[in-house]
């Protein structure tokens, strides 16, 4: 199947409480209510959700019981998410195939993650997950900012570092979603990340930025430096204001996630292209290694004893001759009696118990 074809999956991700849920429950409306109506195809992945306003197509909930996984192992809450979400992975490839028998027919898959965003994000089966999907369907990450909290340099920054670390990490295209417009309108924040200098103002106004011996504080040095970092960061990623409470900018999002496909084939395909075909050389280069090693023992083996070498050897007439004689090979029926030597499978209960006498 051409990727053009196949539907693009959105990965929501962000801090807990910065309406992940709400996002993936008005995008699935949207789309609902498009014309033609294109219905998503939607994972929850958070186990420990109690109310959803979306009906999830697959749910960790029907999977792993997140109570029952604390009781167990004797976790508490994160402890419980994270080991429900383990366990979760562990069939992820069914949850795989699910998705790709209805591939044919959906443009969209949409993937709510659990609430503290580390639990996705910094966790082994995240990561499995991520690259799972991703090398199967145009992937893209949304990451849901709550706007009227960002209002704050320090907070704006501090959100901004990670999503820059989850752009690193994932390679994906990525889309920063600044959720709750309705609340707090998202220009402050385009205008921060689009002028480096009109952040470093804001991030001065909002604290002191000299100890008391007119030096820069720590906090402020560091800021700055960060701010820098960040500025090469935004060059790479595309953003938009929605409200998942209104349905605002949900147009603008699915653009953006049009766009994010188009770079994930562009940069994304053949970067995994290019990881593969060198996993594949490596192994080749090992198993070459191994048998070079073999052979070079084998060639020692034989010039230290040369008498054994020269018996060892393989005669082809002689097998010929074998063959002319027998006639068939020798196939061994494993129904018949046993002999000595015969090949016992261990995992399989013996046909009778042993007749030996045994002591009274
Ligand atoms: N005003 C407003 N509130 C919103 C919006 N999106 C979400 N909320 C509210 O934000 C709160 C958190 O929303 P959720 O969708 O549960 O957020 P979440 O990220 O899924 O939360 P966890 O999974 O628990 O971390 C809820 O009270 C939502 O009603 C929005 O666009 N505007
Ligand atoms: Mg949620």
């Amino acid at each position: 199947m051409s990727s053009a074809k196949k539907p693009v999956c959105v990965i929501a991700i962000g801090m807990a409480g910065s309406g992940k849920s709400t996002f993936v429950q008005r995008l699935n409306a949207h789309l609902h209510s498009s014309s033609p109506p294109a219905p998503p195809y939607i994972l929850n992945l958070d186990p420990a959700v109690t109310n959803l306003a979306y009906e999830p197509n697959i749910d960790i909930r029907d999977t792993v019981d997140y109570h029952e996984v604390m009781k167990q192992y004797n976790l508490g809450p994160n402890g419980g998410i994270l080991t429900a979400l383990n366990l979760f992975t562990t069939k992820f490839d069914q949850v795989l195939d699910l998705v790709e028998k209805r591939a044919e027919n959906i443009d969209y898959v949409v993937i709510d993650t659990p609430g503290q965003i580390e639990i996705f994000t910094w966790s082994a089966s995240g990561a499995i997950i991520t690259d799972a999907v991703a090398s199967s369907l145009p992937t893209v990450i949304a990451y849901i900012v709550d706007t009227p909290r960002a209002v704050a340099p320090a907070t704006f920054m501090s959100n901004m570092l990670y999503a820059c670390s989850i752009l690193y990490k994932t390679k994906l295209p990525f889309i920063v979603v600044f959720n709750k417009t309705d609340v707090q309108p998202h220009a402050f924040a385009l205008e921060w990340m689009r002028d480096f200098e009109v952040f470093q103002e804001a991030l001065a106004s909002h604290q002191s930025t000299t100890d008391d011996d007119g030096a820069p504080t720590y906090m402020n040095s560091l800021m700055n430096s960060m701010s820098l970092v960040l500025d090469e960061f935004y060059k790479h990623l595309k953003s938009v204001g929605v409200s998942s409470m209104t349905g605002d900018g949900f147009s603008d999002f699915l653009q953006a996630v049009e766009a994010s496909r188009e770079e994930y084939e562009r940069e994304y395909l053949p970067e995994l292209a290019r990881v593969r075909a060198q996993r594949e050389a490596t192994l080749q280069k090992q198993k070459e290694d191994s048998t070079a090693r073999m052979l070079a023992d084998l060639a020692v083996d034989r010039t230290s004893d040369p008498n054994f070498a020269a018996q060892d050897r393989w005669n082809p007439e002689e097998e010929e001759d074998e063959e002319d004689d027998g006639g068939e090979l020798n196939i061994i029926d494993r129904s018949e009696d046993p002999w000595p030597g015969q090949y016992i499978d261990l995992t399989q209960p013996r046909p009778s118990e042993p007749t030996w006498p045994r002591p009274a």
